[in-house]
């Protein structure tokens, strides 16, 4: 069986999410560490152009964003399940928040106020990203300032979910919910001790933060890039699943891009091979690798035939 590879870096709160998926499922998983910024020269090959960090390799299928790698690992090892029936919809209702809503003001908010410790090139970076001019370091800060009222607006709503004395967001048990609102706090001092002050005021937060990280990392194993490209080369994509494509979807087999509709929105393009309610996946060749399947959830991905006008 193919191994299950995470590409990642360790201050990525969307890759924490991942590793602590790996952690609850006790998966031995191999790790490659890609840079923080562009360019990824090792990671290209596999995703055809999509940057955003994490992404999951098993063979020659690649997996983009959290939300669909989360749940294609949940297929692979589905005990103990992180979705359990009565709460599924509602702990991805609650993870949307949090990733949206609360994760972009204190991703502002941290950057901002950590502007001297961060590597050099990553902001510049991360503006090309969103279509932004570069930001000097008094921009940060006033983003930053800007953005703390909406970080202290949100903690007490976290607080007050766990406040009846609860183990997880839900409840009795871990849901998606708890990954997905634990990693934006996770960034406070991801970095730097600087803001580690914020949280605690919140009793109930502490409690949930220490129970979500006993979870743990299952058990990872370093592998050059090199490897996991040569993993992908000598492996064959697996058979794919029952389509179930609604109408106004590009036909199957047809030439198609995709891309993120929020930001990093670099189109990966090739053939529509798989299409799904929380799927769209295409076939792509590449000099580097041969044949791949790349993967992307439906939600937060834009699907159009490869002629169409991408500013439609
Ligand atoms: N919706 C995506 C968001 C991922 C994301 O924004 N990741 C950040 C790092 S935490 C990123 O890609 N930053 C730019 C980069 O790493 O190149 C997901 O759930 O995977």
């Amino acid at each position: 069986m193919n191994p299950i590879i995470l590409h990642h870096y360790d201050t990525s709160p969307f890759a924490e999410k991942i590793r602590l998926l790996l952690g609850f499922k006790r998966a031995s998983w191999d790790s490659v560490q890609i840079p923080q910024i562009m360019p990824k020269p090792d990671l290209m090959p596999l995703t055809g152009g999509y940057r955003r960090t994490p992404v999951l390799q098993i063979g020659a299928d690649i997996y983009c964003d959290t939300r669909l790698i989360i749940r294609e690992i949940e297929r692979r090892v589905p005990q103990p399940s992180l979705f359990p029936p009565a709460h599924a919809a509602m702990a991805d209702a609650i993870a949307y928040w949090a990733e949206n809503r609360l994760m972009r003001p204190i991703t502002l908010y941290v950057s901002g106020m950590n502007v001297d410790h961060l590597p050099a090139g990553l902001q510049a970076d991360r503006s090309q990203m969103r279509n932004l001019p570069p930001p000097d370091a008094a921009t940060m800060r006033r983003a930053a300032l800007r953005n703390a009222p909406l970080v202290h607006a949100q903690l007490p709503e976290v607080e007050a979910m766990l406040a009846d004395g609860r183990d997880w967001i839900l409840g009795n048990s871990a849901t998606v919910a708890d990954l997905a609102v634990y990693h934006p706090l996770w960034f406070f001092t991801a970095r730097t001790e600087l803001l580690a002050f914020e949280l605690k005021p919140y009793p109930s937060i502490a409690r949930w933060m220490a129970r979500v990280k006993a979870i743990g990392h299952g058990t990872p194993t370093a592998l050059a890039p090199a490897d996991a490209l040569a993993i992908a080369s000598h492996a064959d994509p697996e058979a794919q699943a029952v389509s179930s494509p609604w109408e106004h979807d590009p036909p199957l087999g047809s030439e198609v891009k995709v891309r993120a509709d929020d930001y990093g929105r670099d189109a990966v393009s090739g053939e529509l091979v798989h299409l799904s309610q929380d799927e769209i996946a295409v076939r792509r060749h590449d000099p580097v690798v041969g044949t791949v399947v790349v993967h992307f959830p439906r939600l937060g991905y834009d699907l159009r035939p490869m002629e169409s006008d991408s500013r439609r």
